[in-house]
């Protein structure tokens, strides 16, 4: 395996639990403010999630749970104006700091900076939540840190396609073996791996019981130095938090 050059960060439940406070609330503001009757419940927003991309979930959420629903013609930009208008609401949410990052997360990359080691964001999220979320929860001009930003609909097959992905990797001009990618579910993990890159995976509430066979780990989250991790799946040895160390030898299994 060559030497570890580059690491590669999911966005939503991996740098942070976005879902259920941020992108859920979003929906449900943009929603209300449309005057449509549509309410995503916390255990609802569950089911939905297994639909990458805010504009396909609303399709998913009409196709599956409002048959009912009186479509206008023109439902593709209806869904578009309403997805714009949530991305306002969720970067407004993220601007009041209302979610921080998860642990471990940015010592990690704070590590990886000061070694040298490229870091890229790999995202099916729009690429100004990615901003948005860097900018309030990591820190102020630290989008710049990431040497590719790869976003939403940049690829036109979002995860679990490995698309995004190779997007990303060709982008640095790295290969697959040069990474390790950083994912917190089962799309996450199919859209990686089918790109041939190994994966620690990070669960969350929403994802905990996702399959996650093909991880080279899976973690319950990155700890700290006395928060150590759980080990979920997978062999560590003895480290008690996903260090810099940790990753490298992970990546050389
Ligand atoms: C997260 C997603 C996104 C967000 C919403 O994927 O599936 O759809 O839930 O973002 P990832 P948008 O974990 O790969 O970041 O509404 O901007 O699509
Ligand atoms: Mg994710």
């Amino acid at each position: 395996m060559p030497k570890l050059q580059a690491l590669i960060f999911d966005v939503d439940g991996t740098l942070a639990d976005t879902e259920r406070d941020g992108h859920r609330i979003a929906f449900n503001r943009t929603f209300a403010e449309a005057g449509l009757d549509w309410d995503w419940s916390v255990e609802m927003y569950g089911d939905l999630l297994q639909v990458t991309g805010g504009k396909e979930r609303m399709q998913f959420y009409l196709d599956k749970y409002r048959p009912d629903w009186q479509r206008p013609t023109n439902l593709k930009s209806v869904i578009a104006d309403l997805h714009a208008n949530k991305t306002n609401h969720y970067t407004q949410l993220l601007a009041e700091g209302t979610i921080p990052l998860r642990q471990g997360v940015k010592r990690l990359i704070e590590e990886a900076r000061e070694q040298g080691v490229r870091i890229s964001i790999a995202t099916t999220t729009t690429p100004a939540n990615v901003t948005a979320l860097l900018e309030n929860a990591l820190a102020p001009g630290s989008s710049s840190w990431f040497e590719v930003i790869a976003a939403g609909d940049i690829v036109p097959a979002k995860k679990p396609a490995p698309d995004i992905y190779f997007y990303a990797i060709d982008q640095m001009g790295l290969t697959a073996q040069d990474c390790i990618a950083f994912e917190d579910s089962y799309n996450g993990l199919r859209s990686s791996l089918q790109a041939g890159i190994k994966t620690i995976i990070t669960p969350n509430d929403y994802t905990h019981d996702h399959d996650f066979s093909g991880a080279t780990v899976v973690l319950d989250h990155m700890g700290e130095a006395g928060q150590p991790f759980t080990v979920l799946a997978g062999q560590v040895g003895f480290t008690t938090y996903l260090d810099l160390e940790l990753v490298r030898h992970l990546h050389n299994q």
